[in-house]
């Protein structure tokens, strides 16, 4: 029983749909749990080919330097895991964070069974971000491998990049109706997911025809949405702060339906292709929807133009 009091709040807070976990009063710059040496355990060059492999996509890894993330490679070990295996307890203190290299591996929360990892990703940082108790239990489905970092490790090395982007998107993802339909968890994934790109005023950032690698959100600044016509372009939409493009040709698999231009000076959130896929895949029905409007919205703008 006392163990349920004490899961439930940090559940509550990782698992509930519209509360911002990004607003937290803690504050990574006055905690000293990152102090201390790291370890380092030496690899083959076999173990470290496989190591940098497993870490390519791991969204956390992003915003490293060079040196930081050699000093990620240097602290991990290598974990054995056998069929059945809890890696992780719900309600436990956090001793790692793990990048799986081999295996599929389930998240339960209250037993109830909460997401599935097939042969890639990472689980075990939130309980190392947040200083909390473990949001879920981690159970290995497979034999497998993980490679894993030691709290101490991981935080010297990730806490500070991590919560300083997971902050500064905060505003941007709160801002974006379309994202209200994402957990908490999966917008964090999000931030953690986005790169921030400038544009000068009159800059191409999207060309028509072109194979598209991402979508962006407008941090600010305004956008024109053109398409050729007659040899030349016509604006069909504006775009401002909050709102997002570039997800048609990710949608629909074709190349770019109509080419983007910054009005001004824009600030805008980069998604990438392949993290468009995993963490924005539970929206692509609400995008649909939305994209089925562009149609309408054309429709009428027509109209509009005929009758002036
Ligand atoms: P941790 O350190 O708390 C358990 O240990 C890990 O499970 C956790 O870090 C995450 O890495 C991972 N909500 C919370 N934690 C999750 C979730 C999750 N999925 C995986 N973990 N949700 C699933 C979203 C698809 C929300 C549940 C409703
Ligand atoms: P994309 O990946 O095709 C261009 O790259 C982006 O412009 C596109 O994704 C949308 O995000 C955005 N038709 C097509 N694309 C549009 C439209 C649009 N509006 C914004 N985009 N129409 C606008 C209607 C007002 C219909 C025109 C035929």
């Amino acid at each position: 029983m006392d163990d349920l009091l004490l899961i439930e709040p940090v559940v509550q807070r990782f698992v509930g749909r519209r509360k911002s976990v990004f607003a937290e009063a803690y504050d990574p710059e006055n905690d000293d749990d990152d102090e201390g040496a790291t370890a380092i355990f030496p690899k083959t060059d076999e173990q470290r080919a496989r190591l940098t492999e497993s870490v390519k996509n791991i969204l956390l890894f992003r915003s490293l330097d060079k040196e930081q993330m050699n000093q990620v490679l240097d602290a991990m070990f290598e974990k054995k895991v056998v069929l059945d295996e809890y890696i992780i307890r719900q309600g436990d203190d956090g001793d790692n964070f793990y990048v799986i290299e081999s295996g599929v591996y389930k998240a339960f929360v209250n037993e109830k069974h909460i997401h599935t990892y097939n042969n890639s990703g990472s689980f075990g940082e939130l309980a190392l971000l947040y200083n909390m108790p473990r949001a879920a239990s981690i159970q290995a489905d497979s034999e497998g491998f993980l490679w894993a970092m030691d709290r101490q490790t991981f935080r010297r090395i990730l806490l500070k990049s991590a919560f300083k982007k997971r902050k500064m998107y905060e505003k941007l993802l709160d801002s974006v109706p379309m994202l209200k339909a994402l957990q908490n968890y999966e917008r964090m994934n999000l931030a953690d997911a986005l790169i921030s790109k400038s544009f000068q005023k009159g800059e191409r950032i999207i060309q028509q025809g072109e194979v598209a690698d991402g979508m962006y959100f407008i941090e600010d600044g305004k956008i024109s949405i053109q398409i050729s016509q007659d040899g030349g372009e016509v604006e069909i939409s504006q775009l401002g702060t909050g709102q997002y493009f570039g997800e048609l040709a990710l949608v629909t698999h074709r190349p770019r339906a109509a080419s983007a231009y910054a009005l001004e000076n824009c600030k805008v959130a980069f998604l990438a292709k392949d993290s468009f896929i995993r963490i924005l895949g539970s929206l692509l029905d609400i995008m649909k929807n939305n994209i089925g409007q562009y149609d309408e919205q054309f429709q009428s703008m027509l109209l509009r133009d005929s009758n002036c």
